[in-house]
């Protein structure tokens, strides 16, 4: 892909050393008012850069871009997020991830965009996004197990999410995908796959977290929460990244060697509304009962007044 001359200029100052604009000018073959006119594109896209007339330039603020650059020294994984694609804005991370997971890259590949504007939920259901406030990332996986074990891997990244945000928050799991603060939805997962006759070929989990929102479109603003207004601060997206992939990693790890049941306590005790009345959506029906956890593969258990019945794709109504 050709490189704009705002990205190649982006990509010297990101080496984070100060840089003539004769140098700039000269390595670009461009004039230095070539040069000015683009650090000023830059400075309105939000990076902040310091201009000294006789030794140049030096970023200062990356703007909170979702670069690898940025990420990479958060990591401390041996393959989750080594290999980063990065979008400036694109419809969807999961199109992208699912491209790719095509031609073959690596296990652990990361896309990664600052705005995404088409943004994919369950069951052709929308994910909002505001540019620059939210992370959006799909991680490529590719497990050899059996394919109906694939769904688990939504609730293992929601452990990792929810107790990798543990510290920032008190953030509970509503099954199977969503992670609330206070009842109200911090990030949502979307699991995918690619699959060949029995085999699993890829599996693309999708996450999007509300990280810097002030505000939320009215469809969503009384269910919707980001971690700036649940804890009055904002946080650098790369860091909620890392943050999920140094604990997901490990956990992936075991899962493929001991499977879905090392984990069940760990949910057990993340689990929103755990023994408390719920609603619940099958295909079939509406019913209602009392949560009580789930089995050693991930199936939901609720007792019903036919006793203790298992559900394996269902939704539980939090919001009419
Ligand atoms: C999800 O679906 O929660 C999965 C969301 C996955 C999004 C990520 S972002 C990176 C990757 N690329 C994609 O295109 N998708 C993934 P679901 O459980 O169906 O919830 C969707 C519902 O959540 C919507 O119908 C809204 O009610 C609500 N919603 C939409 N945007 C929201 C937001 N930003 N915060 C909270 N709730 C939201």
């Amino acid at each position: 892909m050709e490189r704009t001359t705002k990205e190649l200029i982006l990509s010297q100052l990101l080496r984070k050393e100060r840089i003539s604009g004769q140098e700039l000018a000269d390595s670009l073959n461009i004039s230095r008012t070539a040069i000015w006119k683009q650090i000023d594109q830059l400075r309105k896209d939000g990076y902040e850069i310091d201009a000294n007339k006789k030794t140049g330039y030096l970023l200062l603020d990356d703007g909170d871009r979702l670069f690898g650059a940025n990420l990479l020294p958060l990591l401390r994984t041996k393959s989750l997020g080594r290999n980063v694609v990065h979008h400036e804005e694109t419809e969807t991370t999961q199109r992208i991830a699912h491209e790719l997971a095509q031609l073959e890259v690596s296990e652990g590949t990361l896309v990664l965009c600052d705005h995404q504007t088409q943004g994919r939920g369950q069951l052709g259901r929308k994910w909002l996004e505001e540019k620059g406030k939210g992370v959006a990332m799909s991680l490529i996986l590719r497990p050899d197990v059996p394919i109906q074990t694939a769904g688990q891997l939504t609730i293992l990244a929601g452990i990792a999410l929810a107790e990798s945000l543990g510290p920032l928050v008190e953030a509970r799991i509503k099954w199977p995908n969503d992670i609330l603060v206070s009842g109200k939805k911090l990030a949502g997962i979307l699991t995918e796959m690619q699959a060949e006759a029995d085999r699993i070929g890829s599996i693309i989990i999708g996450i999007g977290v509300n990280v810097n929102h002030g505000t939320f479109p009215p469809e969503i603003s009384s269910r919707a929460t980001s971690l700036k207004s649940l804890t009055g601060s904002e946080y650098k997206r790369a860091e909620i990244v890392a943050r999920f992939l140094n604990t997901f990693e490990s956990m992936y790890t075991e899962w493929l060697g001991h499977g879905f049941a090392p984990f069940v306590e760990r949910f057990l005790r993340l689990a929103d509304r755990k023994d408390e009345l719920v609603t619940l959506r099958t295909r079939e029906r509406v019913l209602t009962g009392i949560l009580r956890g789930i089995t050693s593969d991930g199936t939901l258990l609720i007792e019903t007044e036919q006793g203790m019945e298992e559900f394996h794709s269902a939704e539980l109504v939090y919001w009419s």
